[in-house]
């Protein structure tokens, strides 16, 4: 075959003369399989309808491709997907009927809906690839799908890392050991998109990154010509996403992709298609873009409106006649693989199937919540003779149709509310239930935000640095170097990419010559594109491998943070457990100079990223201590460095590659009597120098580097200083509210230093604009050590005018 057009295989073909019985019952297997999956879209939305799930998406229209990419896709394998396809995870065995309805329903229960125990909207897919320790299960072993997420096309990142991980288990010589993750790097990443989806920038991204990478990604584009409303001339030029991508197409003397096109109603044609696809990713590590076009949404979109108000007469009846199933079911009887009345028996035992595992979801959803009433209706009931208000709370409660959780804990704080003040012992009885009901909701809903593993980065065992007499003084990026030269000795999964991660060893030299030493695998350049170097962390730590992704400024952080921030960060939690990726993501901030060079947004990153741990390092010395710590846990993290701190002078600790820092502690770095000042990061060397100044007219600062900002403290030493000083300050180089607020509000509110206080606490932050570019842009944009000795001078003042007489 030429490998220089765009192909469309073979049309449907005619197997009439040659069918063996064998092949025929695989036929109807797929039909019947199609035919369960319709049944589950179209009550689906009968059950949002009638009030039963609150949102329904469903892959009605798109059950013939997937259950041919089911027939390729292997045990190793990986998809990252959209909502639409729910007959290939049926297909491949990785998603009953019941589990089905169980998410729609939000069953808040793994056995239910291992996806996501009830935290997601349907259509939301993902298997457990982690066990209930936390511990990977063999992933060569078994079916994969990493978590869906909502937006469109952010499942792209992502899967340029899972298909980038097959071409490091094939490359790599030093990871041919480990087959529970890989057999050879023949796993093949599966993705889905919709053809709207396509019009996203991460979606041009990831294809472009894919083409770079040659690595074994096969790319379906599920094509109903729609996204909602809006038809395909407003989303993609000429109308066709593989007519645009066709420059991308490998030729005899370029890489590039394989691009195929096929209709998403022709059955044979679909076989036909993946299996060659498949093929090419599998055995040349080639990725491949396969159109599907011709898809149908016979019910339009989703539940939340109806297709007749934007689609013609005419679509609506070329989707009709197109639909999928009504072809396949056209085709069995024109190859006489099934009669007519055959196929009216299997169609109504698929509408049997899905109605019976529909109901045994819905009974099971209720049990649960119906157990927990049981409960309280007992309480209610012992109370409802001597009080005739909780009597009517009784009664309301087991009146309500399809009742909820949140409908008792209502009822039980009603009912307590009533009892204020009395030694009725029943009050003590619900104030027991609703606080077992909270620990329970809790667990339900807000559990594995972070690793509840024994890996858990808060469980790391603590290593301090050691250090000798001929201990020696370098540059900080020189103790970073010794760092990752010790861990890519140490643990053959740990890897490194980013812009200039490579050849340079990075533009700080924090990896020199490293490539060198560990090879073009271990240590890799990048193109420029922040939000896929991320997903190819994201993808590379789901396969097993520890990946330290680079984004080389904090300020161009915002290209990988929605990746980060709706993809990882939430990977834990929107599985409850059943997936981690611990991807230690690194970069460098704070202190440089200009709008898009100062790299101080805290705020913005301890807004968007709970789920990782964020890590603020005021030196090279401190940092390695936390990659060693990050690398030896399952947790991800963001560790920014000081940019400024490159070519400041270290003492190399004797065990640099060992010695861990813990997070969550915050370490004094001077002691003092009157004011606590907690900071972080570059802004430690400024409030020291500050704080001399201070000490010179006799003020005493306790000052206290955070150290980490996500976890915060987790002991409350902070609280334990302003006790003693009786006044706090928070100071950062983040816009005034940012990150300063956020430490103020866990020490003042969490910690409840509030209550020792005798002055107004205080934040010094950096302007509100953006810093000005060059020394004094910097020095009057951020704050500076004289504006930190005003402002505490001022604050001492103001407690103390007698002693400390006005300043200017
Ligand atoms: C970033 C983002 N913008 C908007 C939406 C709302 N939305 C959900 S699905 C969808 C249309 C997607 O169409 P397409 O990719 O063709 O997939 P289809 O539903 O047609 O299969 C939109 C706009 C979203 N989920 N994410
Ligand atoms: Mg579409």
């Amino acid at each position: 075959m030429t490998k220089t057009a765009v192909r469309t295989l073979s049309q449907t073909k005619t197997i009439k003369s040659n069918i063996s019985a064998k092949k025929a019952a695989s036929i109807l297997a797929d039909y019947r399989l199609a035919c369960e999956s319709r049944e589950a879209s179209l009550l689906g939305r009968k059950e949002v309808f009638m009030g039963k799930a609150k949102f329904g998406i469903f892959g009605d229209g798109k059950e013939l491709a997937q259950i041919a990419m089911a027939k390729v896709f292997r045990p190793g394998d990986f998809r990252s997907g959209y909502y639409r396809d729910q007959t290939f995870m049926f297909a491949i065995g990785e998603l009953t009927l019941q589990q089905y309805f169980a998410q729609l329903y939000a069953h808040p229960d793994v056995n239910a809906d291992p996806a996501s125990a009830g935290r997601l909207m349907n259509g939301h897919y993902a298997t457990r690839m982690i066990d209930e320790n936390g511990a990977l299960k063999e992933l060569s072993k078994s079916k994969n799908s990493s978590a869906d997420i909502s937006p469109t096309a952010a499942q792209m990142p992502r899967l340029v890392g899972l298909g980038y991980a097959s071409k490091l288990f094939r490359e790599n010589k030093e990871l041919r050991k480990f087959r529970n993750l890989s057999e050879n790097g023949n796993e093949v990443a599966f993705g889905t998109i919709g053809n709207a989806s396509t019009s996203e920038g991460m979606f041009f991204e990831a294809i472009n990154a894919a083409g770079v990478l040659q690595i074994p990604m096969l790319m379906s584009v599920w094509d109903d010509e729609y996204g909602i409303s809006v038809p395909k001339e407003y989303h993609t030029t000429k109308g066709s996403i593989s007519k645009i991508l066709a420059g991308f197409q490998r030729t005899d003397t370029e890489k590039g992709f394989e691009i195929l096109i096929v209709n998403g109603w022709n059955y044979t044609a679909l076989l036909e298609t993946y299996e060659t696809a498949a093929r090419i990713c599998r055995e040349e590590h080639v990725p491949v873009l396969l159109h599907v076009n011709e898809m149908t949404q016979p019910q339009g979109h989703s539940t939340s409106g109806s297709h007749e108000r934007y689609k013609s007469k005419d679509r609506l009846n070329w989707e009709a006649e197109y639909d999928c199933i009504r072809k396949m079911r056209e085709w069995i009887i024109e190859q006489e693989i099934s009669s007519p009345d055959e196929l009216i028996a299997l169609e109504k035992e698929a509408k049997t199937t899905a109605k019976t595992a529909k109901d045994a979801a819905w009974k099971a959803f209720n049990e649960g919540i119906h157990n927990d009433q049981k409960n309280l209706d007992r309480i209610l009931e012992n109370a409802s003779a001597s009080h005739s208000a909780i009597a009517g709370i009784r009664e309301e409660l087991n009146k309500t149709i399809n009742p909820l959780r949140f409908d008792a804990v209502k009822a039980a704080k009603k009912a307590s509310r009533l009892l204020i003040g009395s030694d009725d012992p029943v009050r003590r009885e619900l104030s027991d239930w609703i606080e077992l009901t909270a620990n329970e909701n809790m667990e339900r809903y807000s559990s594995h935000l972070y690793s509840q593993s024994e890996w858990s980065a808060l469980k790391v065992q603590t290593v301090s640095p050691l250090y000798s007499d001929n201990s020696s003084l370098l540059d900080g990026r020189e103790i970073l170097q010794a760092c990752f030269d010790a861990a890519l000795q140490r643990d053959p999964l740990i890897l490194a990419f980013g812009e200039d991660v490579g050849r340079i060893g990075d533009v700080n030299q924090g990896f020199a010559g490293l490539q060198q030493k560990y090879g073009e695998l271990r240590v890799t350049d990048t193109g420029i594109r922040e939000c896929t170097i991320i997903g190819q962390g994201i993808g590379a730590a789901l396969r097993g491998l520890r990946p330290i992704a680079e984004i080389q400024y904090l300020d161009y952080f915002l290209y990988a943070l929605q990746t980060l921030s709706d993809d990882l960060a939430c990977l834990q939690y929107r599985t409850k457990g059943g997936q981690k990726a611990p991807l230690i993501i690194r970069t460098r901030g704070h202190r440089l100079e200009g709008v898009w060079h100062a790299g101080s947004p805290i705020g913005m990153i301890l807004h968007s990223l709970r789920g990782i741990y964020v890590i603020v390092p005021r030196d090279m010395t401190q940092a390695a201590g936390f990659y060693n710590t990050m690398l030896r846990s399952d947790d991800p993290a963001l560790i920014i460095e000081c940019l400024n701190g490159y070519r400041l002078k270290e003492r190399m600790p004797d065990n640099i590659g060992e010695f861990t820092v813990p997070l969550g502690i915050p370490e004094i770095l001077r002691e003092g009597s009157d004011v606590t000042i907690v900071t972080y990061g570059s802004m430690c060397r400024i409030i020291i120098e500050a704080a001399e100044e201070l000490s010179a007219v006799g003020i005493s600062c306790e000052v206290i580097d955070a150290q980490t900002l996500l976890p915060f403290d987790i002991h409350h030493s902070i609280l334990e200083s302003v006790r003693k000083t009786n006044r706090v300050v928070f100071a950062d180089e983040d816009v005034p509210g940012g990150a300063s607020a956020f430490m103020m509000q866990k020490v003042l509110e969490e910690q409840g230093a509030y209550a020792f206080l005798d002055s107004r606490p205080m934040t010094i932050t950096g302007k509100e604009h953006r810093p000005a570019y060059a020394s004094d842009g910097d020095y009057f944009s951020k704050p500076n050590p004289e504006e930190v000795f005003d402002k505490i001078y001022q604050m001492m003042r103001e407690s103390d005018p007698h002693r400390f007489h006005k300043l200017y």
